[in-house]
């Protein structure tokens, strides 16, 4: 009894040792390859009358949104960041580019936007935050940083929700595809 107790408290003794010890360079490296995420083009599919295939050159042709500063705050509300000076277009555009499909008056309303990653990681957005509040003027789907592409730990392409009141979750680095679905009848 003692002994596995003794063994419960130094296991995360020794985890936290060999963090501490690992430095920054650890604490960035969530993932140990991030080129392996890295995205060069987006697709947008499901409920849109056009299917797109959007490179950063494609993206380039939407009118450009830029955002100066948004820090960027974990859902736990520590600050892990800053994203400076960027560059891309509103997810907005892109949507209404495919053209979002809408049979009856209702549709939208029930319809929701899914940005997926290329690690597995997704986050959702309704029609109407989208379409329908001041925070889809925010929802950018950007390409530069203080005008450089951005570099492997984010990909080529990713999206952020600026005006979110924790901006972390809805950073979705490595930015895969775009996927548009009525989830209720
Ligand atoms: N693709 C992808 N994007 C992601 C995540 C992730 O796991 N995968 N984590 C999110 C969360 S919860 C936060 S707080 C920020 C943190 O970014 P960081 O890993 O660079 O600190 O990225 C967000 N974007
Ligand atoms: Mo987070």
């Amino acid at each position: 009894m003692i002994k596995t107790f003794r063994a419960a408290l130094l296991i995360p003794a020794f985890a936290a040792i060999a963090f501490a010890f690992s430095g920054n360079a650890m604490a960035h490296s969530k993932a140990a390859d991030p080129s392996k995420y890295v995205t060069q083009s987006i697709a947008v599919a499901g409920a849109v009358e056009h299917k797109l295939r959007l490179s950063v050159d494609d993206l380039k042709a939407f009118p450009p949104s830029q955002v100066s500063d948004t820090p960027l705050v974990c859902q736990s509300g520590a600050k892990v960041g800053q994203l400076e000076n960027i560059k891309g277009v509103l997810l907005r555009d892109v949507l209404e580019k495919a053209s979002v499909v809408s049979k009856n008056h209702n549709d939208v309303k029930k319809t929701v936007v899914i940005a997926k990653a290329s690690d597995g990681y997704k986050v959702v957005f309704s029609w109407s935050e989208l379409f329908n509040s001041p925070l889809g003027e925010g929802v950018i789907v950007f390409f530069e940083k203080d005008g450089k592409a951005l570099e492997d730990d984010e990909g080529r392409i990713a999206l952020v929700s600026t005006k979110d009141i924790r901006t972390g979750p809805r950073h979705v680095k490595w930015l895969k595809a775009i996927e548009v679905k009525k989830i209720v009848d």
